[in-house]
């Protein structure tokens, strides 16, 4: 029990149990907010903004401002009804200060609607709070001012109107400073919140959203208002791609206590960007909801084609995978009670939602297309080509399994690979250019380290359909030499090396390689960075000699700092490299391969963040030049420094 309790004599029985609940959340606050870490400490601003947005579901709010700090506090204010400052009956005190101080409590004051809140969201302002160092709340209503503070999840006093205000003002402020003693990060990532809110503010149409920015010495600010919501979404994850059709195609609808929209529109490329949400909250791992968009989209496409003659009597049907060859969607449910499944919680459960969706897209669908002959047309065209290219992809793949099931598992030529053949031990360096390759393989400890070179660019898999992927060399010898097979063949248990090490030079050139190489695995192997095998090499950009004495540099500021330590003068020899290839075989090994010496950087990916990963890669890959700048930063996001 917390001292501050014990030596306040005013609390009851009632109040001490509270307490303990709040308690937990100190001690335990991973069960509560998943982590303690920055994706802990950004989970707090979501969780306050949760509740604005519930507001504005419910029709009462339309402004929420989010505000960083100078000291990383944060203020979340809404222009809604305000908290209930009444009694609660049940608990005997403020609703308002229920909210603050009980484990679970949603804003349900009687009223209906739909509440944002599941998965590991929606844990309510109480953990928030029990999680702060001070939090302080304000409600405008009538005409008042109402405010209560909290340290620790304690209250300092009881709600009291604190001054008074245009009767016309209505609404809620929270600020608040997370505790610097429970979370190892506390400083806000201004793009972290900015992107989730962006999303926020695409699922709730009609929404402002501003983050404001006040740590540096000028603001920095972003609005963001979305009045055709999950249609202007889609229209922002195809942006750098060439839309199929101009209408981004929308269904919406109610069924069975379920509150469906759909928006979708094809492109120019090949892969699926789905994204599915419940409640507003990314469903990595889909669920009912999406299967049931899956199959509606499937059996509409379908019936059309073969009621206007484009499939023959005697043509197979289309494959789900075919009309989705290409697609952007959002689908986005509002449920009740979501309830959610799998190892990690992820999966929508509910049945309701499957035929909820199904019935909904189905409807909107067939009479979209009856409408739209053309852009019917334009989807079952590209769906027929993706069909083809599907039926001779895998012709090329039976063959290749025909032939390793002949001659055993047949590596690729140019694999040099290691003699160790327990997994857990072994690496493999995929290499750009022969003659790096070379150098590789002279260096490395051939127990454990494989050597995989590819010759020049690898095929850009954001602009090539399966057929030709499943053609291309460099892919193919990537896929046998990992061993896990791809998309639903994919096995991470025949993973052959725990790590997969992308190395290239350190120029805008090897950044291009190391980009298509993470495209390729993003796209055909994701579990594999999920589950943190894909990395980084760091060779050095530097080479400085002084009096035999040898260092290293990997960035200017290193260089800079090695200057001023040894000294600037003529008998210092600076060699910049340009690439892999200028190093002998004993600096790559010293530098950049050697587990004891190197530096790793392990790509990692955010889920949650997934339809922002996919706007980065498809920008990245797409036509546009301009975007592929921003690479160098958008990579440094993607990926953890490690010194191993
Ligand atoms: F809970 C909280 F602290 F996290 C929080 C809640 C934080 C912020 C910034 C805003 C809110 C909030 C809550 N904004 N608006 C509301 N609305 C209600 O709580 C409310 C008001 C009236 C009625 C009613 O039935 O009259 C019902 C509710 C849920």
């Amino acid at each position: 029990m917390s001292e501050e309790l014990q030596n306040n004599q005013e609390y009851g029985a009632d109040q001490i149990q509270i307490l303990e609940g709040l308690e937990a959340v100190r001690k335990r606050p991973g069960m509560y907010i998943g982590s303690t870490s920055s994706r802990g400490l950004h989970h707090l601003v979501y969780e306050i903004v949760d509740n604005s947005v519930d507001e504005a579901l419910a029709g009462f709010c339309s402004n929420i401002e989010v505000t960083i700090e100078k000291d990383n506090s944060i203020t979340v204010c809404d222009d809604g009804r305000g908290i209930p400052v009444g009694e609660n009956h049940k608990a005997k005190k403020s609703a308002l200060e229920v909210v603050f101080t009980v484990l679970h409590a949603g804003g349900k004051f009687g009223g209906g609607g739909y509440k944002v809140s599941g998965g590991l969201h929606g844990v309510g302002a109480s953990v928030v709070n029990a999680l702060s160092t001070w939090l302080t709340v304000e409600v405008y209503s009538e005409g008042k001012i109402y405010g209560q503070t909290y340290a620790r999840g304690i209250k300092k006093e009881e709600v009291k109107v604190i001054g008074t205000c245009d009767p016309e003002l209505h609404g809620t402020k929270v600020h608040f400073l997370p505790d610097s003693t429970i979370f190892e990060e506390t400083v806000y990532d201004y793009d972290t919140l900015k992107q989730r809110l962006r999303e926020t503010a695409f699922l709730t149409k009609g929404l402002r959203i501003v983050l404001i920015d006040d740590r540096g010495e000028k603001p920095r600010r972003h609005e963001f208002h979305y009045a055709g919501g999950i249609k202007e979404f889609v229209n922002y994850l195809n942006r750098g791609k060439e839309p199929l059709y101009e209408d981004v195609i929308y269904c919406e609808g109610s069924k069975d206590g379920v509150y469906v929209e759909v928006a979708m529109q094809h492109n120019d490329s090949f892969n699926d960007s789905t994204f599915s949400f419940v409640n507003n909250i990314i469903t990595p791992e889909g669920g009912t909801h999406l299967a049931g968009f899956r199959n509606a989209l499937t059996k509409t496409f379908n019936s059309y084609a073969r009621a206007n003659k484009i499939l023959k009597d005697n043509d197979p049907p289309l494959t789900g995978d075919d009309i989705r060859e290409g697609l952007t969607a959002i689908i986005s449910i509002k449920v009740e009670e979501p309830q959610f499944e799998g190892q990690t919680k992820q999966k929508l459960g509910n049945s309701e939602a499957r035929g909820a969706v199904d019935s909904i897209v189905s409807e909107k669908l067939t009479y979209f297309l009856e409408q739209n002959p053309e852009i019917a047309k334009n989807i079952c065209e590209k769906s027929l080509l993706a069909q083809r290219a599907r039926e001779a992809a895998r012709k090329a793949r039976d063959l290749t399994r025909r032939k390793t099931a002949l001659e055993g598992t047949s590596l690729p030529g140019k694999l040099a690979d290691c003699s160790d053949k327990d997994p857990k031990n072994c690496e493999i360096f995929i290499v750009e250019g022969d003659s790096a390759g070379g150098s590789a393989k002279t260096a490395r400890s051939r127990a454990t380290q494989a050597i995989l070179p590819l010759r020049g660019k690898i095929l850009n898999v954001e602009k090539a359909r399966l057929d030709r992927i499943y053609g291309n060399a460099e892919i193919k010898a990537m896929i046998t030499a990992f061993g896990t097979g791809i998309h639903e063949d994919f096995d991470i248990s025949k993973l052959r090396y725990d790590k997969i090490i992308i190395m290239t030079d350190a120029d805008v050139d090897g950044a291009h390689i190391a980009t298509l190489m993470l495209t390729f695995l993003y796209r055909f192997m994701p579990e594999l960075i999920k589950q943190g095998h894909v990395y980084l090499a760091t060779p050095p950009l530097y080479k400085i000699e002084k009096n035999k004495n040898v260092w290293y540099a990997y960035n200017d500021e290193e260089l800079n700092k090695l200057l001023l330590e040894i000294g600037r003068d003529q008998n210092n020899k600076i060699q910049r490299y340009k690439g892999l290839g200028e190093m002998d075989s004993d600096q790559l090994w010293e530098t950049t391969m050697d587990p004891e010496r190197r530096i790793l950087k392990r790509v990692v990916m955010d889920e949650e963040s997934s339809s922002e990963i996919d706007v980065t890669f498809t920008t990245l890959m797409g036509d546009k030049v301009e975007p592929r700048r921003e690479f160098i930063e958008a990579n440094a996001k993607y990926v953890q420094n490690l010194d191993i």
